[in-house]
């Protein structure tokens, strides 16, 4: 009986999911959903490429927590549109919330929308939200076995972000082992090395975004 609820409510999530997708083709607009565990940096993430794509291009944001505004103010200060979810404890964020969201902003001006999503690594990879990719954000005082033992966001995601390299030396985080469970999990993604806090990395993720919304744009 549980299994049959489960069931529906991702068979429901999903048909959300391919609404939102065809409505932001259609629209031209590049929606990124950040995944990652509690305080992996996804904000300051938001912060650092909210003050290099400012001018270039028209953002709005998606800010997901179990409570509170405050992600949502730390991201104020740039002037783009942010939508708060706040779940109530759930851990991640549904298809049904961003389609409401997204009817609160004006779509044909916006680029790009970056949804961060509950601070988690493991429910929120396994519902789609409509989003272009999913991008997974793992600092590295989580530890080398994360990809292993939370596989499902490895290999769903189309990008990982390594954040908090600055701290790698106070850690026993082993790149090598790292990288062989990350290949072994999904040959295909690319890994960009990030110290948010220092704006270290943030060229390269920078230009895997502005690849993104050229193909979308065509
Ligand atoms: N040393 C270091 N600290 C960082 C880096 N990036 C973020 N932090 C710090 O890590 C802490 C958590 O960062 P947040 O950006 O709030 O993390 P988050 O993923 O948004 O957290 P939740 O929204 O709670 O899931 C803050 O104190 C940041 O200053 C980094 O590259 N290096
Ligand atoms: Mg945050």
């Amino acid at each position: 009986m549980e299994i049959k609820v489960m069931k529906n409510i991702l068979n429901s999530n999903q048909d959300k999911a391919n609404e939102i997708k065809d409505y932001l083709k259609e629209k031209k607009v590049l929606m990124v959903n950040l995944i990652g565990s509690p305080g992996a940096g996804k904000t300051t993430l938001l912060e650092k490429t909210l003050e290099h794509l400012k001018g270039k291009y028209s953002i709005a944001i998606i800010e997901g927590d179990v409570a509170t505004d405050r992600d949502a103010r730390r991201l104020q200060k740039y002037g783009c549109p942010i939508v708060l979810i706040n779940t109530d404890g759930a851990c991640h964020l549904e298809s049904i919330s961003i389609q409401n969201a997204l009817h609160e902003f004006d779509i044909d001006s916006v680029d790009i929308i970056f949804v961060e999503n509950v601070g988690n690594l493991v429910c929120p990879a396994e519902f789609d939200i409509g989003e272009f990719s999913k991008i997974a954000v793992l600092s590295v005082t989580e530890g080398d076995d994360k990809p292993e033992k939370y596989p499902l966001l490895f290999r769903e995601a189309k990008l990982l972000l390594l954040n908090k390299v600055d701290l790698m030396q106070f850690t026993d985080f082993d790149k090598e082992s790292f990288s062989k469970d990350v290949q072994t999990l999904n040959g295909q993604l690319p890994v960009i090395e990030l110290a948010c806090r220092n704006n270290e990395g943030i060229e390269p993720w920078i230009n895997w975004l502005e690849e993104q919304v050229t193909k979308i744009k065509g």
